[in-house]
């Protein structure tokens, strides 16, 4: 028997107690409370994107968590998962701006209005009035459904996926394309390389480069703390121990980065400080000491590459007079020429793998390092050789590199749509510019008039840049709908407010392409509060709307996991993989899929460095580009047909630095995934009285009168925030770090430009196109200034429910 019968069609709630395991009362909880023997004890396997896990629930509450018994390196994030799933700021019910019931809606403050609660029904009726009515009056490229964010696990409840369902079966809805994460990659590298695998998919293996590789640069490092995620659950977190492995092996490490801790110590790494945004510089000058010592691969350049000359040229200074030699780099990237020249060399006589973290494309002009990163392996010959060559990401997050054999995940159907795809970090821009245009890779865009905006699964007040600017934009919709199981910054500036369940209070099925084990997910505990899944909430609206069969397909949640789970092995069947049938898997809790073996290890792009005639690239010219006449065409100054040198808009070397002087970093957090788990007891004991950590140099904060654990004011002319300071002597001097996902809480609610007391970055960072080519964010590209805090230290609230008003109060 399958988890078809686990609730009833639409509701998702209560497991039937069949299903529960018994088990005998342990003496002690994960969390440290003691059993009273009283309490019946229940097992049940779950997964998240910070790590596959059983659940512990006692009394229909989560009171604890023990790692998957499979995962070698679990990591401490499921910690949060009892306070998260059981914390106050949870949405006990549906809520409506009060201000938005008066009739006020665009142009209305988002953020300061109290929530005025309202039943299922009555919600339901108002969603479906309202989507009608925006429908008619203004077509579908009206509703704004881009819904960008990681949700969580479940491939089945993913709340993204089921708002695209809804909203693109109801007659379409404007998109997004692209990621947060590596947008300009993603909308380059097919461009060079002719694939996006270089960037998230299948890339050379760990098994790979150990063998093989003796050199590993690592632009950005290696980040320790990116590997605790992976996107749709891991059941294996290998990231550490498959590049402490490498090292073993005899692979050399170094890592160049402002930051020395972004290589984990135990790789023995050769630090390389340089300035933020500047790679690009340094790779360009690696090339002309490269060129200098004639060790470019001349017959790889010839035979596998278009457009060597224009860049060699442009190495070379012909172009434009200025040759970059590591002399020319130094004073831009602050990194020594005689160590720029080494690091070349050593490139050039020892089997060497390249890489940059997704981060480097995640500031102004982010094409450009990335580019200059593959015409560096290019000039080397390496691409496509054993364990060399070049890619991105093996620091960003577990599983890239991971050796593992090519199946696919288990996943949703795709959302047919029709309407308007917008790049995703583009969105302040879209509603600021009704009818203007954008460029975006070669096309124009023409904005549309976004009156209902709906999100699910995803928080933009935690993933978008300049959120002072942000918050006017977004105020110009008419309707903004959220669906989240927590009071977060996004439910705090919408309209109607939607309670969703968490993963613990539904059953569902984690996967991911890059992670052996296929999870079941058991429902753990009942809906807490009035809360709903995604998908039986939007079922009700559909139903309004005369189209649930379509958008359910007349299945229940059970049938639903049955159905993806027997797609998904069949696909699996066709590749030589027999999965068990569903009943075994659900009662197993997981199917694993064998590792490959060691001889299987795997080297992308070997066939094409083979035989180019027989196995070209998907671009063009069959041939890596290293000049594209494509990109050329376009136009772009801020994109040429070759990788160059851009200084960045703020960075270092800039006039701004003079009142700013200081390059935040605003990179990923250790104790949390973005925002998700910020009110949990991981995050929590890393701030400082109570605000999110900023690293800075000690002389930094010296020169500042600054002392560790002080709470300080983070500003620039975009915003400010408050941050506890911690020292950090592993940051290049002028740099400073702070995580992102401490949940946005303005002291004034509502008014744009007020103080985020918590300490979200990005009411600092810049919200600009890397380029015309790339669209994407450049959150990196930021300069601050840092001051002590001298007034009284007003309370974070943010983790508690905002103000509601009562139900008489309506109108
Ligand atoms: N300054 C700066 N900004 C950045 C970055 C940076 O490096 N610097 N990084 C960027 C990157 S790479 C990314 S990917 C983004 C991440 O941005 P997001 O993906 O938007 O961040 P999350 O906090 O993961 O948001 C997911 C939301 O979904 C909600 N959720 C989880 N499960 C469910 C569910 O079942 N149903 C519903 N309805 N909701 C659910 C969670 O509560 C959470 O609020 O941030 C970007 N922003
Ligand atoms: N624990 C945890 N892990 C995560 C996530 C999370 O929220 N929490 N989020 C996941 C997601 S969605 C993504 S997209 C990935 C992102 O993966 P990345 O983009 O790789 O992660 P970041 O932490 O933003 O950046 C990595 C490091 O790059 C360095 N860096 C920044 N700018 C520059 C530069 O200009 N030059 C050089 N050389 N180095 C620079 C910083 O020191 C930073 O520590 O992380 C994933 N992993
Ligand atoms: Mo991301």
């Amino acid at each position: 028997m399958g988890c078809g019968e686990d609730g009833a069609a639409g509701s998702g709630r209560a497991a039937p107690r069949r299903r529960l395991r018994r088990v005998r009362p342990p003496g002690h909880g994960r969390d440290g409370t003691k059993d009273t023997g009283a309490a019946m004890t229940v097992i049940k396997p779950h997964a998240s994107h910070w790590g596959y896990f059983d659940a512990v629930v006692e009394d229909g509450r989560l009171v604890g968590v023990r790692p998957f018994a499979r995962d070698p390196f679990p990591g401490t994030l499921i910690e949060s998962m009892p306070d998260v799933v059981h914390a106050a700021c949870r949405i006990d019910r549906p809520y409506v701006r009060r201000g938005w019931l008066r009739g006020e809606r665009r142009g209305a403050p988002r953020g300061s209005d109290p929530f005025v609660p309202l039943s299922w029904d009555r919600v339901t009726r108002l969603l479906a009035e309202e989507t009608r009515r925006v429908r008619a009056e203004h077509g579908p490229s009206a509703i704004y459904g881009g819904s960008y964010g990681w949700s969580s696990a479940g491939r089945f409840h993913h709340a993204k996926t089921q708002l695209q369902r809804f909203l693109g079966l109801g007659g379409g809805f404007t998109s997004s394309v692209t990621s947060y994460s590596y947008a300009t990659g993603q909308t380059l590298m097919p461009h060079v390389l002719g694939t996006n695998e270089v960037v998230l998919g299948r890339v050379t293996d760990w098994a790979a480069i150990a063998a093989n590789a003796r050199l590993m640069l690592c632009f950005g490092g290696l980040a320790a703390k990116n590997g605790l995620i992976s996107n749709g659950g891991g059941g294996a977190h290998e990231y550490l121990p498959l590049m402490r492995r490498a090292a073993a092996a005899g692979v050399r490490f170094v890592g160049i980065s402002p930051c020395r801790g972004d290589m984990e110590a135990e790789l023995g790494a050769e630090w390389v400080p340089i300035r933020p945004g500047t790679d690009a510089a340094m790779m360009l000058a690696m090339a002309h000491a490269i060129l200098a010592a004639g060790k470019e691969d001349r017959e790889f350049l010839a035979t596998r590459c278009v457009g060597w000359e224009r860049l060699r040229a442009y190495v070379a200074g012909e172009a434009d007079g200025v040759a970059k030699t590591p002399e020319w780099a130094e004073p831009i990237t602050g990194v020594p020429a005689a160590t720029i020249r080494r690091l070349a060399l050593e490139c050039a006589a020892k089997p060497t793998m390249l890489t940059a973290a997704w981060s480097l494309q995640r500031a102004d002009y982010g094409e450009q390092p990335w580019w200059m990163l593959v015409a560096l392996a290019a000039m080397l010959g390496t691409i496509g050789r054993p364990g060399q060559g070049v890619a991105f990401g093996y620091g960003s997050i577990n599983g890239m590199g991971t050796p593992r054999r090519e199946l696919p995940a288990v996943s949703m159907p795709p959302v047919r749509n029709a309407g308007l795809h917008i790049p995703v970090a583009r969105i302040t821009e879209m509603l600021e510019r009704p009818g203007g245009t954008l460029e975006y890779n070669g096309r124009t865009i023409t904005l549309p008039d976004i009156r209902i905006i709906w999100w699910a699964g995803g928080n933009p007040f935690h993933h978008h840049q300049d959120l002072n600017r942000f918050l006017r934009a977004w105020s110009r919709a008419e309707t903004i709908v959220a669906q989240e199981p927590w009071w977060t910054p996004l439910a705090r500036h919408a309209d109607i407010v939607l309670p969703a369940t968490t993963t613990l209070e539904r059953n569902d099925i984690a996967s991911s392409s890059r992670d052996r084990f296929v999870r079941a997910m058991h429902q753990a505990i009942p809906p807490q509060g009035e809360a709903r899944n995604d998908f039986d909430m939007l079922a009700d609206v559909a139903d309004a709307l005369g189209y649930r069969d379509r958008f359910t397909e007349q299945r229940d949640e059970g049938a639903w996991l049955r159905h993806l789970y027997e797609r998904w092995r069949q696909a699996c069947a066709r590749m030589g993989f027999e999965a068990p049938d569903f009943e075994r898997f659900w009662a197993e809790g997981h199917v694993e899929v064998p590792p490959p073996e060691p001889e299987e290890a795997y080297t992308q792009f070997a066939e094409f460095a083979a035989d180019p005639a027989g196995h070209p690239l998907d671009t063009p010219s069959g041939k890596v580009e290293l000049f594209s006449e494509t990109i050329a065409a376009m136009g772009y100054a801020d994109c040429p047909g070759h990788p160059v040198w851009i200084a960045p808009r703020e960075w270092l070397g800039a006039q701004a630095a003079a009142a700013y002087p200081l390059h935040l970093l605003s990179d990923q957090p250790a104790t949390r995934l973005h925002g998700q788990l910020d009110p949990g007891r991981v995050a929590a004991a890393d701030k400082i009285q109570g605000r999110q950590p900023i690293r800075m140099h000690p002389e930094d904060a010296a020169a500042r009168g600054l002392r560790e654990g002080e709470v300080v004011r983070v500003f620039n002319a975009r915003g400010a925030c408050l941050a506890g300071l911690r020292l950090d002597p592993g940051l290049l001097r002028g740099v400073a770090a702070m995580a992102t996902g401490a949940w946005f809480d303005p002291l004034e609610p509502g008014v744009p430009g007020s103080l985020c007391v918590h300490g979200n970055p990005n009411v600092l960072t810049p919200d600009i196109g890397t380029s015309r080519l790339g669209q994407g964010p450049s959150a990196q590209s930021c300069l601050v200034q840092v001051e002590r805090w001298e007034g009284p230290l007003p309370p974070v609230k943010v983790h508690l429910p905002p103000p509601v008003a009562e139900e008489e109060t309506l109108p």
